[in-house]
């Protein structure tokens, strides 16, 4: 399989994440959005990533759609979204408030690189921080001050890995954990994860695009 993306990406690095828990061997393309624009289209005709190409040559799209996929090969067993109910319904809010919070933190950044200054508008820039910081509060607030346990049920879920990989992004491109008692059991959560081998293997420091493409 290939998993096309680089790493600084929250979206691609929560796929990878979750396939090396799981052992699921893969070819890496490390392509950026900006420089290997046309390559990834060649997978993609929408030029994002992650995109994912299986064994049997299928294309995939979305890191939702990459997850379930992942998910469906190895069984509900070992799938790291539960499969009903409840906890179900828990991950996939916490996993929507991740996503959402680093697409916000995304649009910020993308703002700072392909924006002129004068263009910018700060009250655009205050409601993208104001939605990021709601969502990773309300991740932090649902996790409480349980730091040595898991977000849903009592094993680590799709909604962990994923928290945890928008939470690491965004600190290493906002410091959003720049104030200690802000988010700190998510804080405590992501320290917990990235000392684990997966995710070490796929921390990549942030590459600032830049308009140019980089
Ligand atoms: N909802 C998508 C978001 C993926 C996404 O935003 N990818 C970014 C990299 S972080 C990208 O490909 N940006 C290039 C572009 O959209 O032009 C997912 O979960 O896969």
């Amino acid at each position: 399989m290939l998993l096309i993306g680089m790493f600084d990406s929250p979206f691609v690095r929560r796929v990878a994440v979750t396939m090396k828990l799981l052992g699921i061997p893969f070819d890496h393309g490390n392509w950026s959005v900006g420089r290997d624009f046309e390559r990834i289209r060649e997978f993609n005709p929408l030029g994002r990533v992650p995109t994912l190409v299986t064994d049997t040559n299928e294309r995939l799209f979305e890191s939702s759609a990459i997850l379930d996929y992942v998910d469906e090969l190895v069984g509900p067993d070992r799938a790291f979204l539960p499969a009903a109910g409840a906890e179900r319904r828990q991950a996939l809010n916490l996993m929507a408030m991740a996503t959402g919070a680093a697409e916000k933190g995304v649009l910020q950044v993308y703002e700072g690189v392909f924006r002129p200054a004068e263009k910018r508008h700060e009250p655009w820039l205050q409601r993208l921080r104001m939605q990021m910081n709601g969502s990773l509060a309300a991740i932090d607030r649902h996790l409480g001050g349980r730091g040595t346990q898991w977000l849903v049920g009592k094993r680590m879920t799709q909604a962990d890995i994923t928290a945890v990989c928008a939470f690491t992004f965004l600190n290493d491109t906002l410091r959003v954990a720049a104030d200690p008692v802000m988010f700190a059991s998510l804080a405590a959560l992501a320290a917990r994860c990235e000392a684990m081998p997966a995710f070490q293997e796929t921390r990549t420091p942030f590459f600032v695009p830049t308009s140019a493409g980089a």
